[in-house]
């Protein structure tokens, strides 16, 4: 008798132990998460969505303007804690190299799949017959309707800015023999892309940019050239000849190893996390189809999906 009562008084105080060393374990620390800012429209107003629902339970968060390629880097050693759009085609690589390297985890993906590449409004088929098949683009007089001032008599493929593939569409321009008659021109910021866009229908004349989908041009009339597909190894980076189009690719999350236990609670919220196509097309657009600010489009995000992430 006297027995099991020292037992259950020991399994009492066991049971206190637990529960107390849980509620230590459970509070988030008060020190900012530092969460990376971009050059994309949906990336940043993810940045201030996520910051908003971190605040919401009380954490305290920082945002870092961050290069996009870099920042893998960054996580890996603890200078910031997350990242919310790890882009397969633009950024696979990098944070392969820095989840290997020790320090960053895979934290799941978004529900969203990805597709970066070159495309073009859907008027501007009309100008180059066969399109969007890739082979389209070897007629000399499907380029020579892209030509523009800076582009040396060639047909102008926008890219993006350099520091989202580095030299991936010139390469794979050699690569498919389309650079005779095809040339690459980086654009400053996202911005110059929906510019060119505007621009080309005014102008009427043909155009193709660099685009990716989810993006507020999803269902609005722009499509993606079909090059042959992607496979592992086909870029030149990874020893292949580059004469491949971009991956259906993943849109994943990643997180600073110690993340989950300076931030438990904001860390099992990430975790869960999962944007759709539609979402993060609505995020874009609230910026580059509205003209809201990043944080304004966010708030009004927050406030139209109370449902969606509340029960993250
Ligand atoms: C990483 N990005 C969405 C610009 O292709």
């Amino acid at each position: 008798m006297l027995k099991s009562l020292k037992m259950l008084t020991a399994m009492f105080a066991l049971v206190a132990i637990t529960f107390a060393s849980t509620a230590v374990y459970a509070a988030d620390s008060k020190k900012p998460i530092r969460i990376p800012v971009h050059n994309w429209s949906s990336q940043v107003v993810m940045a201030y969505v996520i910051g908003g629902i971190f605040e919401s339970i009380g954490n305290n968060v920082e945002y870092v303007p961050a290069d996009s390629q870099a920042v893998y880097e960054s996580i890996r050693q603890g200078d910031v804690d997350i990242s919310h759009e790890v882009w397969e085609s633009a950024f696979g690589s990098s944070f392969d190299a820095a989840r290997d390297a020790g320090g960053l985890l895979d934290w799941g993906d978004h529900d969203a799949r990805t597709l970066e590449d070159m495309g073009y409004p859907n008027w501007v088929a009309d100008l180059c017959p066969g399109l969007p098949d890739w082979t389209a683009l070897k007629n000399p007089d499907c380029a020579a309707n892209f030509v523009t001032p800076d582009s040396g008599g060639k047909g102008r493929w926008l890219e993006g800015p350099q520091t989202w593939h580095q030299d991936l569409m010139p390469q794979r321009l050699e690569a498919l023999g389309l650079d005779d008659l095809w040339m690459v021109k980086f654009a400053g910021g996202a911005d110059a892309l929906w510019a060119e866009l505007d621009a080309a229908k005014k102008e009427n004349r043909g155009t193709i940019i660099f685009n990716w989908t989810p993006n507020f041009t999803d269902g609005a009339g722009f499509t993606f050239i079909d090059f042959p597909p992607f496979y592992d190894g086909c870029r030149p980076e990874d020893g292949g000849d580059g004469a491949c189009g971009s991956p259906d690719g993943y849109l994943k999350k990643a997180v600073n190893e110690n993340f989950p236990n300076t931030h438990p609670d904001a860390a099992a919220i990430f975790k869960n996390m999962s944007f759709t196509t539609g979402h993060i097309g609505a995020m874009a657009a609230l910026v580059d189809v509205d003209g809201m600010t990043h944080e304004d489009a966010a708030a009004a995000w927050l406030a139209d999906n109370e449902s969606v992430w509340k029960a993250f």
